[in-house]
């Protein structure tokens, strides 16, 4: 929540963006369905806010839906995800507020750790295993000089007895939840998985896929999935509860209920109606007529309440024949539209044939090839080849630092 701002407006009658009003609609749907079905657990998988310090009034919006669950007596767990983090130092997680002020029924996930809740279902057993830093399991000493991939390997070996430990001291005969906050690789050996390794760490699936789990929340990664299908146990992002931004626009929304026991796990992807985000990209530099060919475009897709962003290619001499007040007009029912013109140069090179499909050249001739016509890389083209040649005899660690 307040993440989105740049998709919506100020509502004049709340004077508050329009995507956290979509946000708190959207986690009420979720509230409700808790609610309506007398759940005996509702498990946040992290990821409140886009950083740890959000403005009070979307603190108070949050915690608006969830003291709900307070007063509906459903037990919660909410995990602290690598947003609710203050970057620098530890803990002052933004969701510690819910423990200081002891709200009944409500746990936060900062630590690595097993709990006992009692629903009024019986016993289960939930591990937290917040976002890992480097700081969570390792010294500065011990990292000293170490890239990422060698702080991630050594990282995983600390978690392991880490989580074997809570393991060890589960019951049994609990139904069990490990709910954690983490980048899964679904690569099970080898070191090419620390490969994978973004800006965070990677948590093998192996760590995960245990049968001493029945379930395994995540939290973390946007696109809901499963990354067990065989289930044993089910492994699964819920994914957001909105679109965050345009790379989710082909993306379902929702979250899971699930019916638990020790032994028999059922699980269902419950969708979310929210608000449809559409990209129009359209080239019509080619075209005889651009504003007839834009306005197609535009009218071909329902914009009803969406969040529209309009891409069009078009060459500079083109630009008189756009009529913007009618593309402005045909976008009108948006909720909220972008539009950005690119102009294509008349004076782009058709495709270089030594480049082309079909011909088999080697990376430095390609670079060569490309570097030859592009005459204002002239001046970096012998460094360009230098780095490339570095790069690709495996020397690339000292070009990168
Ligand atoms: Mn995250």
């Amino acid at each position: 929540m307040g993440s989105s701002f740049s998709h919506g407006r100020l509502n004049p009658d709340t004077g508050v963006n329009t995507r956290l009003e979509d946000f708190v609609n959207t986690l009420s749907k979720c509230i409700d369905r808790a609610i309506a079905e007398s759940v005996d657990l509702v498990l946040f998988g992290g990821d409140a806010f886009p950083d740890a310090t959000p403005a009070p009034y979307i603190q108070e919006a949050f915690a608006g839906q969830f003291r709900r669950l307070v007063d509906a007596e459903i037990p919660t767990v909410l995990l602290v995800g690598n947003h609710d983090q203050h970057s620098q130092g530890n803990g002052g997680a933004s969701l510690c507020i819910y423990r200081t002020l002891g709200v009944p029924g409500f746990i936060v996930g900062d630590t690595i750790k097993t709990h006992n809740i009692q629903t009024k279902n019986g016993a289960v057993q939930v591990i937290t295993l917040p976002w890992l830093t480097r700081s969570t399991l390792l010294t500065r000493p011990e990292t000293e000089g170490m890239g990422l991939p060698e702080v991630n390997e050594l990282l995983i070996e600390r978690l392991e007895p880490v989580l074997e430990a809570e393991i060890r001291r589960l019951d049994p005969e609990v139904p069990t939840i490990l709910l954690a906050h983490l980048m899964a690789d679904r690569a099970t050996l080898g070191a090419e998985r620390f490969l994978a390794v973004g800006k965070g760490f990677t948590i093998p699936i192996s760590m995960l896929a245990r049968p001493c789990f029945d379930y395994v929340a995540l939290g973390h990664v946007h696109r809901h999935q499963n990354l067990n299908p065989s289930n044993d146990p089910p492994i699964i992002y819920p994914g957001s509860i909105e679109r965050v931004d345009f790379s989710e626009e082909k993306e379902d929304k929702g979250y899971i209920i699930i019916e638990l026991e020790k032994g028999s796990i059922r699980w269902q992807f419950c969708p979310l109606q929210v608000r449809a985000l559409r990209t129009i990209e359209v080239n019509i530099s080619e075209a005889d007529e651009p504003q007839v060919a834009l306005l197609k475009a535009i009218n071909k897709k329902d914009l009803k309440g969406a969040v529209v962003r309009l891409i069009y290619k078009l060459r500079s001499e083109q630009l008189d024949l756009i009529d913007n007040t009618a593309i402005h007009q045909s976008l009108s029912t948006a909720h909220t539209y972008t539009i950005r013109p690119e102009l294509v140069s008349q004076l782009a090179r058709p495709r270089l044939p030594e480049l082309g499909v079909g011909s088999s050249i080697s990376p430095m001739d390609a670079l060569k090839a490309y570097l030859d016509n592009r005459e204002d890389l002239q001046e970096i083209s012998k460094d360009m080849l230098e780095a490339a040649h570095q790069l690709l005899a495996g020397n690339g660690d000292s070009l990168i630092g």
